[in-house]
């Protein structure tokens, strides 16, 4: 080791472990991360820290994470060097396009892919290499409802208003726990002190969501729903705003058309109506609505509780047409569409292409498809059903389906039997066990880290950008590199320099630029401005080429003040954009070049949720919902011992009320079943859960053969998503329900009679 790394020094590194971003300062012995606080001079986060990112050094020293490439001889993963595994890639995928065909060969990306700057730049250049359309990412267990309902009403499924926490006069709050998760869809460190501050000013928060979290707890008020029934609630709200001619769309009303079409479409969904299926009282939803209408400003922001369900792409909807009826999508203390530094640089407002679904469809079940993507819930089938097109390989990026997916087991199988699958990841998990090849990337302390996704969702316009905060280890690749280099392997270029996959998207994207009569560039050539980039690597010169073309750049010379990575790099804390600031119409892409309020696939759903008006659940009827701990992180933080016990523990809460109902009593066995199987948990008897709603927490069933996760296999917990089947989806977006599904709970201690019809499935193992 260099001398001058061993003694203790501190670096900068932004925190990729959740949406928040927060700046860290990292303390580092040698080449080892002992400590991590706050940044107090980010210019975003301002010291802010949580325990997770508190915990980065153990993360980054686990002593299970991959540190050299697996390939498979024999049946068994075993340790190689980096160009026998690129080698082994480069013989079977090229080979089973050719012999099945582009769509036998699949990508997934997971979570992971947009809080790393390799899973921001090299996926495109993957599929296109691929030319595939079997491609399945988290966002159909997540936003893709937000992507589609945006993508409907504004032309640009990316366009996602965030609302404006600094300065907002009300916030009303559904299906997000932002004080456990630190918010989602809305980049906010410090979620919770930004609450309590709007509190301060005297503002107002409502939050709604069957269980009192911690956010619940923080609210002038707590609206504790039916699961499963936000989009009842939110057309009950629209109709009274419409009803009680409490809409003012103000600056909008040009930029808007549907309005009275709209107002038509929710004229059943009276407060009366959705009262009983949402279990909130008719007057209480016309408060709801007449606080938002009445307040000076206020922004509607729905998340995970509200997306993941039934009617999630029609829940996302109605929070935008809430916010644009009353004149609060696009003004500062409502909800506005950030810009952040790498984005496009803004055209002068006209017509767009706008946002087309299900321009193909899966090939079994025939879903459509939204972005670009087919519903993960549909990856089983794809690979399991014979037939032209069947998947035959997988690639897969940063993703645990095999837990954050419906129907694990089924999945588990199916990957099983692929002739050939690759996994980047820096653990041998659930998912990654079957892979023939599998890339571990090196651990966040050793990458750079810019948020391209995330400071397009910020509450704050600004830029930051960290360098690794310890040099690459031994034997390691940088994750860019790995990505790169499977690139090259899967498109028959093979062994070619990576920095080829580089230079090839900066040609493209500056030849795209010259020709472009907006662009500060036009008319020049890309050869010229090329070599005017700066940079130690491909991603930073790509970096560097983005934050010059993009909205605060300097052009190549047009605004010498404006931003270059250099620049960037002489402001180590980052730098503050100011403010979110309106942005219509020039951020509108549909056909009209207005607001769309009532697209027709959202006009044609509609129906569906009439049906659900009907819909009631008997007295006893259990509907389990999810959770998330503020020590958790999905599927793979269990193996952190910092982070690991006390309270994040894999439990079933239950109302006190239910439980003695089903005779249960504090830490129990219970049997939970639904559609897809039946998992056995403890009980955890918590009255902050409603009556007739249970909650278990997603991430957990660590116990399959084959992994290496010490710790997390010694307290695995049960996969709650073993409850599904896979046959529930919000049908816009192909977004599983994952949230508000009819369940049974008995007790497993209970004599043989009383298991659920399909008979309960021991948690404990793996069935095949
Ligand atoms: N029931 C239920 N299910 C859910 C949810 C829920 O609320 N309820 N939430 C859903 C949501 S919102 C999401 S986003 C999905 C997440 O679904 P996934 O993305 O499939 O799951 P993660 O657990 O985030 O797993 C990420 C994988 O990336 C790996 N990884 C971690 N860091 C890196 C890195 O730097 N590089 C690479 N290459 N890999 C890395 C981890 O080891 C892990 O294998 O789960 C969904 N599933
Ligand atoms: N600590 C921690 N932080 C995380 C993660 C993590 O696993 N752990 N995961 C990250 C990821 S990938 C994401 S996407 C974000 C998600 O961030 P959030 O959206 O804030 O996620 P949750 O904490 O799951 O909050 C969802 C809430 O919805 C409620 N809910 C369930 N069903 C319904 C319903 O039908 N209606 C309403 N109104 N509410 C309902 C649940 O009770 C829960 O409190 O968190 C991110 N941050
Ligand atoms: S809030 Fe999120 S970004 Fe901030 S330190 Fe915690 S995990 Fe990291
Ligand atoms: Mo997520």
């Amino acid at each position: 080791m260099p001398h001058e790394l061993s003694s203790s020094r501190t670096a900068l590194r932004i925190c990729p472990l959740c949406e928040a971003t927060c700046g860290l300062t990292l303390t580092i012995e040698g080449t080892r991360v002992t400590g991590a606080r706050g940044d107090r001079d980010d210019v975003l986060s301002r010291g802010f820290i949580c325990p997770k990112g508190a915990s980065i050094g153990g993360l980054d020293a686990d002593p299970d994470r991959l540190r050299t490439p697996l390939v498979r001889r024999n049946g068994r993963l075993t340790e190689t060097s980096w160009s026998d595994a690129f080698d082994v890639i480069a013989d079977a995928v090229p080979a089973l396009a050719q012999e099945h065909g582009q769509q036998a060969v699949g990508v997934v990306l997971g979570n992971p892919n947009v809080h790393t700057m390799a899973g921001a730049l090299y996926p495109s250049a993957l599929l296109s290499a691929l030319r595939t359309r079997s491609l399945f990412t988290a966002s159909t267990l997540d936003q893709m409802p937000k992507h589609v309902s945006s993508g409907l009403l504004f032309g640009d499924p990316n366009a996602i208003p965030v609302p404006d926490l600094d300065r907002t006069d009300h916030l009303l709050l559904l299906g997000a726990n932002p004080l456990e998760s630190n918010g989602s869809l809305c980049t906010a460190p410090d979620f919770p002190g930004r609450l309590k501050a709007l509190r301060r000013r005297g503002g107002t928060l409502t939050v709604v969501d069957p269980r009192r979290t911690r956010t619940a707890r923080l609210a002038d008020r707590h609206v504790a729903i039916r699961p499963g029934t936000d989009a009842l609630l939110l057309a009950a709200l629209t109709h009274v705003l419409f009803e009680e001619k409490l809409t003012a769309t103000g600056a909008l009303a040009q930029h808007v058309e549907g309005l009275d079409e709209t107002a038509h479409a929710v004229r059943e969904f009276t407060p009366e109506a959705v009262a009983g299926a949402c279990d909130i009282e008719a007057a209480t939803i016309r408060a709801i609505a007449r606080e938002l209408a009445a307040a000076r400003t206020a922004a509607v922001y729905g998340r995970i509780g509200s997306c993941t369900v039934e009617h999630g792409t029609l829940a996302s909807w109605l929070v935008d047409v809430l916010n644009i009826l009353t004149g609060n999508l696009d003004r500062p203390g409502g909800a506005l569409f950030p810009l952040s530094a790498t984005a496009r640089t803004p055209r002068p407002a006209a017509p767009g292409k706008g946002f087309a679904l299900g321009r193909w469809t899966s090939r079994v079940s025939g879903h459509p498809e939204a972005k670009g993507e087919l519903p993960i819930s549909a990856l089983a089938e794809e690979i399991e059903t014979p037939g032209e097109g069947r998947i035959r390989a997988l690639i897969v990026l940063a993703a645990n389906p095999v837990l954050s997916a419906p129907d694990g087991d089924r999945l588990d199988r199916a990957l099983d039997g692929l002739d050939f699958m690759v996994a980047v990841d820096p653990y041998l998990n659930e998912t990654s066990r079957h892979a023939h090849v599998v890339l571990p990337p090196p651990p966040p302390s050793q990458s750079a880290h810019f948020d391209f996704a995330f400071n397009a969702l910020a509450v704050r316009n600004q830029v930051r950008y960290t360098r690794p905060a310890v040099p690459l280890g031994d034997g390691l690749l940088d994750e860019s590199e790995i990505l790169a280099r499977l690139v090259l392997a899967v498109s028959g270029m093979h062994g070619a320099d990576p920095c080829t996959v580089d230079t090839t998207v900066v040609d493209r994207m500056l030849t795209r630029a010259v020709a472009d009569p907006h662009s500060p560039v036009h008319g020049r050539t890309p050869a010229e401005l090329a070599a005017a980039l700066t940079g130690r690597t491909g991603p930073e010169r790509r970096l560097d080429l983005m934050l010059r073309l993009g909205p605060y750049g300097e052009g190549f010379g047009a605004d010498p003040e404006g931003l270059t990575l250099e620049r960037l790099l002489a402001h180590p804390h980052g730098i503050d954009l100011g403010p979110l600031r309106p942005r219509i119409p020039e951020v509108l892409a549909t056909r009209s070049g207005r607001v769309e309020l009532l697209p027709a696939p959202i006009a044609a759903d509609l129906p569906r949720l009439r049906h659900a008006l009907a819909d009631r659940h008997g007295p006893d009827a259990l509907l389990l919902v999810g959770r998330r701990h503020l020590r958790s992180n999905n599927s793979w933080m269990h193996n952190i011992a910092e982070l690991s016990g006390g309270s994040n523990v894999c439990t079933l809460q239950m109302h006190p009320a239910d439980a003695a109902r089903l005779g249960l009593a504090d830490g129990a066995p219970a049997t939970v079943a639904s559609d897809g199987g039946a998992v056995t948990v403890p009980v955890e008897i918590d009255d902050g859960v409603r009556a007739g709603v249970v909650s278990l927490p997603h991430g957990w069933g660590h116990n399959r053969p084959g992994t290496r996760m010490s710790l997390a296999a010694a307290h695995p917990g049960v996969n709650v998503n073993q409850l599904l089947d896979g046959s529930r989806l919000d049908p816009l977006s192909g977004t599983a329900v994952l949230n508000g599904i009819p369940v049974t709970v008995t007790s497993a201690a209970a004599p043989a009679g009383a298991v659920p019809r399909r008979g309960p499935r021991s948690a404990s193992r793996n069935h095949t």
